[in-house]
């Protein structure tokens, strides 16, 4: 019989400074993690945090060095030039695998996104929901590098035996802001619910999840995010009456609105810097 997993307790978070970052330093220390943090940019309040650039090799070894396991957010989060997705998520999230490899660490939590698979027409009246085997479809140079990045981490769970799950987060903010992310939204409690499940699941090899809470209006299968023990509590439906009459429902007939990606199909939004 194979002696059960111990469970994680130091987590290296990378991007701690963002909004999930943020979000996630609040809530999984209640869960028994240690944090450790790591961003570009300062983070406020936590002077023992790394700032660190994803492409400084001896800063990540350092910093993976003795951690159970890694919450990896850190990068570009929409879409930019080709170049600066190619220098922070591609081989910025390489960088990371290499350290993580060559110190042993055997779990990565890796944010993954919707737009890998953006272009994917969105369910309409009884189509199936969107499974999580779909074929990578990515609307943009970022969803690109999301692809990338989960088959990265396929590559490294079958080559090095370092473990990923893969979270395809949808829409990961306090509420949701629209109607399309009455479909995707992923509550910030649901996000630790499901990033603590991701940590501490047995044998998860790879494994690609859909990361939304439990919304009546959902577009995809959470089945492989219930597998890992996943339940979600939340469902954006109380947001919907006040969406609705603010936006109006989504027309299936606008290209921004037709594909689980949305606007970033069609106009996405610019990384600022
Ligand atoms: P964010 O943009 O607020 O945070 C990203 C953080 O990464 C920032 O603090 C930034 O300083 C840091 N960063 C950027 N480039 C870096 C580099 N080269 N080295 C080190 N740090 C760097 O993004 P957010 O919303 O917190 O998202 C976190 C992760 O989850 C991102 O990877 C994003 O692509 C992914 N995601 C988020 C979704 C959401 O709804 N918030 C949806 C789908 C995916
Ligand atoms: C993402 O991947 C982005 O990082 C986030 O800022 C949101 O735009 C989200 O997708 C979304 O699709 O709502």
């Amino acid at each position: 019989m194979t002696a059960p997993r111990t469970e994680p307790r130091t987590v290296l978070l990378t991007g701690a400074a963002g909004g999930v970052g943020t979000l996630m330093r609040g809530l999984l220390p209640g869960y028994g993690y240690r944090l450790r943090l790591l961003d570009v940019r300062p983070v406020e309040g936590e002077p023992d945090a790394v700032t660190a650039d994803l492409a400084d090799r001896t800063a990540l070894r350092e910093a993976v060095r003795g951690v159970d396991a890694i919450i990896h957010l850190a990068g570009i989060s929409v879409e930019s030039t080709f170049e600066k997705v190619l220098s922070a998520n591609i081989e910025g999230t390489y960088h990371l695998y290499e350290a993580a490899r060559e110190e042993g660490v055997g779990r990565i939590v890796f944010a993954s996104s919707n737009h890998a698979v953006g272009c994917t027409p969105v369910p309409r009246g009884g189509d199936p929901l969107i499974p999580v085997t779909t074929p990578h479809r990515p609307d943009t140079f970022y969803g690109l590098s999301k692809s990338f990045g989960e088959d990265l981490a396929q590559l490294y769970w079958d080559k090095h035996g370092l473990e990923t799950v893969s979270v395809r987060i949808g829409s990961c903010f306090p509420e949701p802001t629209g109607v399309r992310m009455l479909s995707l939204w992923l509550s910030p409690g649901d996000c630790a619910r499901l990033f603590h499940a991701a940590l501490t699941a047995e044998h998860v090899g790879h494994t690609v999840v859909h990361g939304s809470s439990a919304n009546t209006r959902l577009w995809w299968d959470l089945g492989s995010a219930r597998a890992l023990g996943y339940e979600p509590r939340d469902d954006s439906e109380r947001y919907a009456a006040a969406l609705l009459a603010e936006q109006g429902e989504l027309d299936p007939e606008n290209p921004a609105h037709a594909r689980l990606g949305g606007h970033f199909v069609t106009d996405p939004p610019i990384w600022p810097y």
